[in-house]
């Protein structure tokens, strides 16, 4: 199995040079779409808080969460545990669409024997509840 510009009896030099001229076209291509991408970086995202590496820990007990208010800050992680021997789901109000803080939300239940972690990286009050049980409630202050 030739190449194509032998099985086409194209002296091989000349090749070379159409070879080379694809390659630059395909570069000169590549870097206009780099420089003319819209700039994304700009836009803040919510993603853009840095993690403090600071983690608190919410317990969900027969008496509800525990600490109910809990103030961390911008950027710090919590983890949310339960001691009931049932599964829990940790959820942004409001109950049933979770919008206040829609990434505030695991999206399934967690195991007893499981945790669920999330860093706050939106400042604000976030009251939430359990998303399986919704009378047991908190609020996470989350202060920059
Ligand atoms: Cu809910």
């Amino acid at each position: 199995m030739g190449h194509w510009y032998t099985a086409n009896n194209i002296c091989g030099m000349r090749a070379s040079v159409t070879i080379l001229s694809v390659l630059l076209l395909i570069l000169a291509a590549a870097t206009a779409v780099f420089l003319l991408r819209p700039d994304t970086a700009a836009a803040p995202t919510a993603s853009a808080v840095a993690p403090t590496g600071v983690v608190h820990e919410v317990t969900l007990g027969e008496d509800g969460f525990s600490p109910r208010e809990l103030t961390v800050a911008l950027g710090d992680e919590v983890v949310f545990r339960t001691t009931r021997n049932e599964p829990f789901w940790p959820a942004s109000n409001v109950h049933p669409t979770h919008t206040l803080y829609p990434a505030f939300d695991p999206q399934e239940p967690v195991a007893p024997e499981d945790s669920w972690s999330f860093v706050f990286d939106k400042p604000g009050e976030w009251r939430y509840h359990d998303h399986i049980l919704p009378y047991y409630t908190g609020t996470i202050t989350v202060i920059e």
